[in-house]
């Protein structure tokens, strides 16, 4: 008996410290550009033009550089604000529909350059890009492609023209670390005095793959976002909200304009997917995306921005939440409040992580090896995780909250550097020994966060019900 004492604590030294290769990555990954992208988590939008100046949402494009001419720009403040908001990136709209140039383009007039603001020394983008550095976020941009001041949009010698902002724009302006366009294509505008429709064809028009790679041979980690990516798709809403299934993956070949159902492909993304083109959520604060005196009473509340991040962030997507300056070139008071009322309810929901190095327990880990023990979901440590032997696709965790608490929300993560893979989860809390289920979803990915109806309990069990692959679990959090 002794002997097989002996034998046994042999056996269980052996298999804790064998080798045990980790999970074949399922793919497509992301990239590494993309991961650090992931990580971001929420980033500002900056509308500001002519149209902030005109009321307009899309400007036709004969506006007269005169009228931009705010009174108290501070591109700083902006920066300042989105820092403690906790952004981490902002994307400017160097030029939107109407033409207007945001820096002195010295290929076209239409710019800050023959406006009386600064004498026509200003320069937003260097402004923002300035200010990004001072408050350590990544800066980025928007370039519409539709132009309806330029007189020969619609035709080659456009492309050069865009291709040639572009270039001044990642050459005096870098890093970018995201490109912004948008699927508004054609139609009718000022095009240097013609005043005219001018219909594209939006697929071959602007020949993408050479104006890609362009920018790529000049900033060669930069992500493209355009509805259908490649660096990272739309979510087929403005309103704030990605699939309650969303996966990172889907396949380009799918997505083509006016598709039947392609709002919620994008919404969903494709379990299958052959590329890794996550969702960004691009949404305002207030109802348009430039600023409107009238919309000073419609900013949204903290309120409904805190639900937003739980439908962004909270589903595995990046929020790219739009704050658009007024005509004194400042974020007004009421988006100014309202993004610190946001911030104090991310502190205050998710003030406390419960789970933070407690107990775990699992059904079962990988090899029984302690590099892929359950106690690496409550580590605090995102390079860690728990995971299963390669055939077991489902699995649960069990999280001893040592003593009883009140919950209100659960955020899981996968290690998406070995790809997406979880389909479906469940949520039993414990209660005089007796589980009960509170809620079930479907993906993870980058991040999940669910809400809970505030409940107590003192142990929280967490089971994977199907995957794609054996889960990898980075993190499980509890507020
Ligand atoms: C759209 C544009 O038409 C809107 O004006 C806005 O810029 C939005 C973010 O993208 O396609």
């Amino acid at each position: 008996m002794k002997n097989f004492s002996v034998l046994l604590i042999f056996f269980i030294v052996a298999c804790s410290t064998r080798e045990v290769p980790p999970p074949a990555p399922i793919l497509p990954l992301p990239s590494e550009s993309q991961l650090a992208w992931h990580e971001m988590e929420m980033n500002a939008f900056v509308h500001f033009t002519t149209n902030t100046f005109t009321g307009k949402e899309w400007g036709y494009g004969d506006e007269s550089p005169a009228i931009f001419n705010p009174t108290e720009y501070d591109a700083d403040q902006w920066v300042r604000r989105f820092k403690e908001t906790g952004f981490k990136g902002v994307i400017l709209t160097c030029k939107h529909h109407d033409g207007f140039c945001l820096w002195p383009s010295k290929y076209t007039e239409h710019s800050v350059k023959n406006s009386p603001w600064k004498n026509g020394e200003g320069n937003v983008v260097r402004d923002v890009m300035r200010a990004c550095k001072k408050y350590e976020l990544k800066f980025g941009v928007y370039l519409s492609p539709w132009d309806r001041n330029h007189a020969d949009y619609g035709t080659p010698a456009y492309l050069e023209y865009y291709r040639n902002q572009l270039t001044e724009l990642f050459t005096a302006y870098g890093p970018v670390f995201e490109m912004w366009f948008d699927g508004a294509n054609g139609g009718d505008g000022y095009y240097g005095g013609k005043r005219e429709k001018r219909s594209i064809k939006g697929s071959t028009y602007y020949e993408w793959p050479t104006t890609l790679q362009v920018v790529r041979d000049m900033e060669p980690d930069v992500l493209f976002f355009s509805d259908a990516g490649p660096g990272v798709r739309w979510v087929g809403n403005e309103r704030g909200i990605a699939g309650e299934t969303n996966w990172s993956t889907i396949t380009p070949d799918t997505l083509y304009a006016g598709k039947t159902g392609i709002e919620k492909l994008l919404n969903e993304g494709s379990e299958n997917g052959t590329h890794w083109i996550p969702a960004e959520v691009d949404v305002s604060i207030r109802k348009g995306w430039f600023y409107h005196a009238e919309e000073d009473s419609l900013v949204k509340t903290p309120e409904q921005l805190f639900n937003i991040y739980l439908t962004s962030v909270g589903r595995g997507s990046t929020l790219l939440l739009n704050v658009p300056p007024d005509r004194r070139g400042l974020v007004h008071e009421n988006d100014v409040a309202s993004l610190q009322g946001f911030r104090e309810l991310l502190d205050t929901e998710f003030k406390t992580d419960l789970a933070l190095n407690k107990n775990v327990t699992a059904s079962s880990y990988r090899g029984n090896n302690k590099q892929y023990s359950p106690s690496n979901v409550t580590d605090g440590n995102l390079n860690t995780y728990w995971s299963t032997d390669d055939e077991i696709l489902t699995g649960s965790i069990e999280i001893d909250l040592s003593e009883t608490k009140t919950i209100k929300y659960i955020l899981l993560q996968e290690d998406i550097r070995l790809g997406q893979r979880v389909k479906s989860f469940s949520i039993e809390i414990n209660n005089n020994n007796e589980w009960k289920k509170v809620s079930a979803a479907t993906t993870v990915g980058y991040k999940r966060i669910i809400k809970l109806d505030p409940i107590e309990t003192d142990k929280v069990r967490i089971s994977i019900t199907d995957s794609k692959a054996c889960p990898v679990i980075s993190n499980i959090a509890i507020y």
